[in-house]
């Protein structure tokens, strides 16, 4: 046991302020809403306050965004556009350091995931975007693209930089204003963005980020000014969405959970798909829509391939966010510690074998030790449910279309793994895989350049590629 609080520079290297205000109109505000406290997972540790919106913030941001929009955004060419956006790539890629130590302070996040992936794909979706927004003419999307006018969007806890990235970049490239909503347990990255497109001299009120808890997320989505929804969350609070929008007009776009099938056949190279099902798995603490939860694997390799992967997770260290050798990180609030520890409970309860790594856990912090269930059955709820957080569990079968059944057997449908070294058989799975996105001997990649989004009850829309431009344009 150990007990571990962050060293006093990783604070200044991130900037930490003892607070944070509200982007309004181009301007950091007050908000009228009651203060928040963004607590340091790992530690338990109050980070700063940082102010959160009233109704009546939402209403200014609105009218803030459409004044943009019909003064200045929605009028500009394209190629004007496309400075501002390139400029904002740059700072984030420039601001990286500190950027990654704070996403790794606010969500528990391992630093090498924060300073590898999220900070940098966030940059990468800026830079890609803003190469699109002079050439709409040419995404095949037909005559004449047009932006839909305020979007609101509203984020989760889990990629709260790359998630904003992931929503600002398109909507801004297209030619839409916004007003964003950031998790109320990571609002810290998304308002040192917001810092960065200040200095990048975007026009006022092109881009507003109003912190705030799900009622300030209901009031933005509710609001009649509002032309395009696009929300990122969970099943529940996107369905309550959905009924919400019903019958206004507005364009919604939903992602939302996952519980993909991560299957490997007999044949695959099995070392190499125990690196990708613990990155599929463990990856920023299994706090991910795409996490592959449910490992399918072929019967005969199937004790070989447990084995294996004992030793492996075994050696994963689970502690502090800023170590570069961290490999899981903290679980990013106390409810979704309650919520992995209720699940992991139901798993035991109805019988399946648990595993858990020997690692040491620190003593104070939301950390969860890598989990493993064997044996478990289609029927159970840690085979259905989303636990988002470092548990697997593992189902057999025998055949490929009894892989393709139970794979298909939820009600999501975002994404999906095969480890084979057949080349037929992996098209012959992707063709029948009900999932947005399917990667084969690799998971979790993401690229800015890909369309990525789910089927059934992971939601609708795309993100990312030609087809995320979609959401953000009419013809
Ligand atoms: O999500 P919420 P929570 C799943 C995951 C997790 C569970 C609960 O299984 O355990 O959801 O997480 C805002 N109108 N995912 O409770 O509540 C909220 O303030 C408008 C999967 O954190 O959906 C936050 O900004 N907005 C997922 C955002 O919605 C509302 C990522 C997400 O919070 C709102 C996160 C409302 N009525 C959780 N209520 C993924 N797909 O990656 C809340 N919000």
């Amino acid at each position: 046991m150990w007990e571990y609080a962050p060293a006093p520079e990783s604070r200044d290297i991130a900037n930490l302020k003892p607070s944070y205000r509200m982007f309004l109109d181009g301007e950091f505000v007050e908000g009228g809403g009651e203060p928040l406290k963004t607590v340091n997972p790992a530690t338990e540790e109050v980070l700063a306050e940082v102010s959160t919106a009233s109704k009546s913030d939402v209403d200014k941001a609105v009218k803030a965004a459409r004044r943009a929009y019909d003064r200045v955004w929605g009028r500009m060419p394209g190629a004007e556009r496309a400075k501002y956006i390139f400029r904002i790539a740059r700072m984030v890629a420039e601001r990286s350091r500190e950027l990654a130590v704070l996403e790794s302070l606010d969500n528990g996040k391992p630093i090498k995931e924060s300073r590898d992936v999220d900070v940098p794909t966030a940059s990468a979706h800026f830079f890609y975007h803003a190469g699109w927004a002079d050439k709409l003419d040419y995404a095949g999307l037909g005559p004449d693209p047009r932006p839909l006018g305020v979007a609101g969007q509203v984020i989760p806890w889990n990629f709260p930089l790359l998630m904003a990235a992931w929503k600002l970049a398109p909507a801004l490239a297209c030619g839409n204003t916004v007003v964003l909503k950031p998790a109320e347990t990571t609002p810290l990255t998304a308002l040192v963005l917001a810092d960065i497109i200040q200095q990048a001299d975007l026009p006022p009120g092109v881009v507003n980020i109003l912190p705030g808890a799900g009622d300030v997320g209901a009031e933005l989505v509710g609001h009649p000014d509002i032309d395009k929804v696009a929300f990122t969350g969970s099943t529940e609070v996107g369905k309550l969405i959905q009924c919400s929008v019903a019958g206004t007009g507005k364009k919604l776009t939903l992602e939302l959970g996952g519980k993909a099938a991560n299957v490997v056949f007999d044949d695959a190279p099995l070392d190499q798909a125990v690196e990708g099902i613990v990155n599929g798995i463990f990856f920023n603490q299994g706090h991910v829509c795409c996490a592959g939860s449910r490992l399918l694997v072929q019967e005969s390799v199937a004790d070989e391939l447990l084995d294996k992967l004992h030793t492996r997770i075994a050696t994963l260290r689970v502690g502090d966010p800023l170590d570069k050798n961290t490999d899981v990180g903290a679980i990013n609030s106390r409810e979704q510690l309650t919520k992995i520890a209720e699940l992991v409970s139901s798993g035991e309860a109805e019988g399946a074998e648990k595993w858990v790594s020997p690692c040491p856990l620190p003593d104070k912090g939301f950390f969860f030790a890598p989990t493993v269930f064997a044996g478990v059955s289609q029927a159970m709820r840690i085979a259905r449910e989303e636990i988002f957080g470092p548990v697997l569990s593992v189902l057999t079968f025998r055949t490929p279309d009894e892989a393709v059944a139970k794979a298909n057997n939820t009600p999501y449908g975002l994404s999906a793994g095969i480890w084979t070294d057949k080349g037929s058989r992996i098209l012959w799975m992707a063709d029948r895989l009900r999932a947005g996105v399917v990667w084969a001997n690799t998971f979790n990649r993401f690229d800015p350049t890909a369309p990525f989004g789910g089927y059934q009850e992971s939601g609708f829309g795309r993100e990312g590629g030609r087809q995320g431009l979609e959401a953000y344009l009419d013809v």
